[in-house]
């Protein structure tokens, strides 16, 4: 067993590493940095406090975008000299960070050991490689992301850390191999213990059910899908499916579960080796950089593809975000949610005894909301940052939740799952065409979503992002923004002299949400201007970049007449569209005459 001891390395503080939305994200040339990634550590374990660091169990592990590899030896060997007793990485470093929350609540050690918290080392859905970004955040106890009073902390640490502790004489650890290996520090046993990176996460997601009758006592445990009638749907003739995971974390994952276990042809994955640098591309799953998803679902603009799959979905670089598509067709993340909440208790066995509670982050479409009035489920709409959902799953008010960021999920972890939510479309499409695989036609996924307006009614949807802009220029629009928004009447002469064909608004502020189970207050967290017909507009800057400033601006509007809810989206928001670039003179203050992405 190799000894180490622990060294005591001063240092001084770094500006700006205050964790944006979920984490800490910057260019690799700034992780690099000698001391950088270690301040954030030590910071992140003086702010959790020695009670919960030392004799901890701590996963580490990410999506394995370049310097992860590094960071991982780099925490530890700060975790061992912190007194951490034990750390759990993924084989290869790599874990979706869905998988790691899996793994916080449900992995038990050889030895009966849980784990307490996680550092998750990735920058999600931004790019990766020497010239990219890297990230870290730091996950609770609950598998969720570290909450704004951790974070709050972490940062005012890292503003005045003098030292950081860091274990000498302790080897790299084999990341490539299975099994753990034990050393001994000042403070007793340290062991690293590498592990196979999908079998928990597949263990929670897979639906088992058998009961057993012992004196008179019956037990069924059951976890989340039915993968037998999953697999059913995949070996149909008739289905076809296609899973791009843009060269993350998902891939690994994806070939457990899809292949593997539910039986799916290996050539319905595409780009699921994990590269470093995610093949060069931007492993953001949305309609401009999906690209070759796109155009296998037949939805590109270039090129025609004669005959797309049924269904196709892709992850991003940490496998937590999904898109969804059908055959030529689009489902927007707004869409996704409701209707997998519509039809969570018929067709995911998980939810067969109902749901808890539904909730929506406030930019994502009113789609949810109308579905929770239907079934007369509780509603929450939280700000932006899946940290929000955590405390109302923890308090058993809420079952599923999503994000117009092509973010999904549920209470079965505290992060969002791509993953998940693919097995929750293909359980829907299995439950629909239960009765079809044989005679009758497909329920596609276009039907499934027409079925759903016709219902609900439709929020039709769009989402401009105008990234890596001015950060001055940026901060001067939502100022000018939030200044307008002292008189109502001004703004709405304003629309009218713009379109006069665009209701009125009837309320704008800056949203703000108080927790209402811990009571916490967040503000500013993005300016509202309400109209009068439902429909909304909405500005954040995004919290999740690594340079300069992207703005994004929501648009929606709700139509309930079935006559309606077929026109193409973006010629439906077109009013809408133009009032919100001239009121809040985008141009003007940002340079760009077109966002870098629409959705
Ligand atoms: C994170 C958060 C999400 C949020 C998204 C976009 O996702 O967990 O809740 O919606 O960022 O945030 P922003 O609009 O501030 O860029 P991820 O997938 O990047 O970890």
């Amino acid at each position: 067993m190799a000894n180490f001891k622990v060294s005591r390395v001063e240092t001084t503080p770094f500006e700006g590493q205050k964790p944006g939305t979920s984490g800490l994200r910057k260019k690799v040339k700034v992780f690099i940095q000698p001391h950088y990634l270690q301040n954030f550590v030590q910071a992140t374990f003086n702010a959790l406090g020695a009670d919960r660091v030392e004799g901890a169990t701590l996963v580490v592990s990410g999506d394995g975008r370049y310097y992860s590899k590094d960071a991982i030896q780099i925490i530890t060997k700060m975790a061992a000299a912190n007194g951490v007793r034990r750390v759990w990485i993924g084989q290869n470093g790599l874990l979706s960070t869905p998988a790691v929350s899996a793994v916080v609540r449900e992995r038990v050690g050889a030895d009966g050991s849980k784990a307490t918290g996680a550092f998750i080392l990735t920058a999600s859905h931004n790019p990766g490689g020497p010239h990219e970004d890297f990230g870290i955040k730091y996950n609770m106890e609950n598998g969720g992301p570290a909450p704004e009073g951790i974070t709050n902390k972490i940062y005012e640490n890292t503003t005045t850390i003098k030292e950081y502790l860091i274990a000498e004489g302790l080897p790299d650890v084999d990341i490539s191999t299975t099994g753990v290996s034990s050393f001994e520090g000042p403070k007793g046993k340290f062991d690293v213990d590498v592990f196979d990176s999908t079998s928990d996460y597949l263990k929670l997601l897979k639906y088992e059910c058998f009961s057993y009758v012992q004196k008179q006592m019956s037990f069924c445990f059951q976890s989340i899908f039915d993968f037998p009638a999953i697999q059913k749907l995949l070996s149909s003739p008739k289905f076809s499916f296609c899973y791009d995971a843009l060269h993350g974390v998902a891939g690994v994952h994806a070939k457990r579960i899809f292949v593997e276990e539910l039986g799916a042809n290996e050539s319905s994955l595409v780009n699921c080796v994990p590269k470093e640098d995610f093949g060069g591309g931007h492993p953001d799953p949305n309609l401009t950089y999906a690209k070759e998803l796109v155009a296998r679902m037949g939805l590109s603009k270039t090129h025609s593809e004669p005959n797309p799959p049924e269904f196709g979905a892709a992850a991003d670089g940490d496998g937590d975000r999904n898109m969804v598509l059908g055959k030529r067709f689009f489902v927007t993340p707004s869409d996704s949610v409701a209707i997998i909440a519509a039809n969570a208790v018929q067709a995911i066995p998980y939810f067969s005894g109902g749901l808890k509670g539904v909730a929506r982050s406030m930019p994502t479409s009113a789609a949810l909301d109308i579905v929770a009035k239907h079934l007369k489920l509780k509603f929450f709409e939280v700000p932006t940052g899946w940290k929000f959902f955590g405390n109302l799953m923890d308090a058993g008010m809420c079952s599923i939740c999503g994000e117009e960021s092509f973010g999904t999920g549920s209470d079965h972890i505290r992060e969002k799952d791509g993953i998940w939510a693919v097995l929750a479309w293909l359980s829907i499409l299995a439950y629909k065409n239960k009765d079809n695989l044989g005679e009758g036609n497909l329920v596609s996924v276009e039907d499934i979503v027409c079925q759903h307006w016709a219902i609900y009614g439709r929020h039709y949807y769009t989402r401009y992002d105008y990234e890596n802009v001015n950060a001055d220029g940026a901060k001067d629009l939502m100022a000018h923004l939030v200044k307008l928004q002292s008189s109502i009447d001004e703004v709405n002469k304003l629309i009218k002299g713009i379109r006069s064909d665009v209701s009125n608004v009837v309320h704008a502020d800056e949203f703000e949400y108080k927790d209402p189970v811990d009571g916490s207050v967040s503000k500013h967290q993005g300016i509202r201007y309400l109209f009068e017909d439902g429909s909304r507009l909405v500005f954040r800057l995004s919290g999740t970049g690594s340079e300069g400033a992207t703005i994004r601006l929501y648009i929606e509007q709700y139509e309930k007449d079935s006559s309606k809810i077929g026109r193409d989206s973006q010629e439906a928001l077109a009013p809408l569209v133009e009032v919100a670039l001239k009121l809040s003179k985008m141009q003007e203050y940002t340079s760009r005459s077109a966002p870098t992405v629409i959705t």
